[in-house]
């Protein structure tokens, strides 16, 4: 059997899609220990592929019950494929999300959501580029109005279980540096396919994994002193110092597969 989650910020459609893939026969019930609800089903038609949509988020933070089940249930089950459900409408926001699901190492299709309706824009996305800046197979859909969906299902079909092959975003050279050497004190402790999540949650002082990974103290000395070097040159706390480079990588890449209609509109005046 194999676990495909359905991950994306609320109101990209994520329940829509759920609904596609898997039709009437829906399992309902709650997340462990909250009143936040859990939904799976079996892809329509397949038996062995069973889908698990999250809760909706933002972010893969600590700060709220959501963005705790999602990250938890992708950290710790390792599902065979995660869908990632971006709202094409709102694309810089969403690729926020995609670019955090990318630090887990999973295997990862984008369903690039609400492509009617950025038809009827002068927005103009080029899929193929933006699949290849992120090195993960991008699916332009409309879920509600089923278009693409059947090629969705055969992409989440062609890819569960596989291993993962794009390459981790990289980020500003001297906060690379940084997250390399606090990987190096977590190495032998995480298993080497998680360091990269792990290092960038502790150089975000994210509380959860620093009260769950058990570090002796000089590891634990040795990553502050490199945080707080890392504070020192970018002039910013070291949570901030990662949504800032998450968003100049996001730029970079809409800024090369996005164009706009006002882009081609000469001014007369
Ligand atoms: C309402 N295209 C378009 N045009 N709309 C879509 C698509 C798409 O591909 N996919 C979803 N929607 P959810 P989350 C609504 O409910 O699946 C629409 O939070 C309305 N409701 O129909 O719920 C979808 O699970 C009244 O719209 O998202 C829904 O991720 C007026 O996006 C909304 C207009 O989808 C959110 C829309 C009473």
């Amino acid at each position: 059997m194999k676990t495909v989650a359905l991950a994306g910020n609320p109101n990209g459609g994520k329940t829509t899609l759920f609904n596609r893939l898997t039709g009437a026969h829906q399992m309902v019930g709650n997340w462990p220990g909250v009143t936040v609800e859990s939904k799976s089903g079996y892809l329509q038609g397949e038996n062995s592929i069973i889908i698990q949509d999250l809760p909706g988020t933002y972010s893969l933070s600590p700060y709220t019950s959501e963005e705790l089940i999602t990250r938890k249930f992708l950290v710790e089950k390792k599902p065979d494929l995660v869908v990632d459900v971006v709202d094409a409408t709102n694309l810089e926001r969403n690729l926020y999300l995609t670019l955090q699901l990318m630090e887990t190492k999973l295997p990862l299709v984008v369903s690039l959501n609400m492509v009617d309706v950025v038809k009827n824009t002068g927005r103009r996305i080029n899929i193929d580029k933006l699949s290849y800046l992120l090195g993960v197979p991008v699916i332009g859909i409309s879920a509600l109005k089923n278009t693409n969906v059947a090629q969705l299902k055969e992409k989440i079909m062609k890819n569960s279980g596989t291993e993962a092959k794009y390459h981790f975003p990289e980020y500003d050279k001297r906060l690379e540096s940084a997250l390399m050497m606090i990987s190096k004190n977590l190495a032998g402790i995480i298993p080497s396919q998680d360091l990269r999540w792990y290092a960038i949650k502790f150089f975000e002082r994210d509380e959860e994994i620093w009260q769950k990974v058990h570090l002796d103290a000089t590891r634990k000395e040795d990553i502050e002193n490199i945080i707080g070097t890392a504070e020192k040159i970018f002039e910013d706390s070291s949570d901030s110092i990662i949504v800032n480079a998450r968003y100049e990588y996001i730029a970079k890449i809409v800024g090369m597969c996005v164009v706009e209609k006002d882009d081609f509109t000469m001014s007369l005046s």
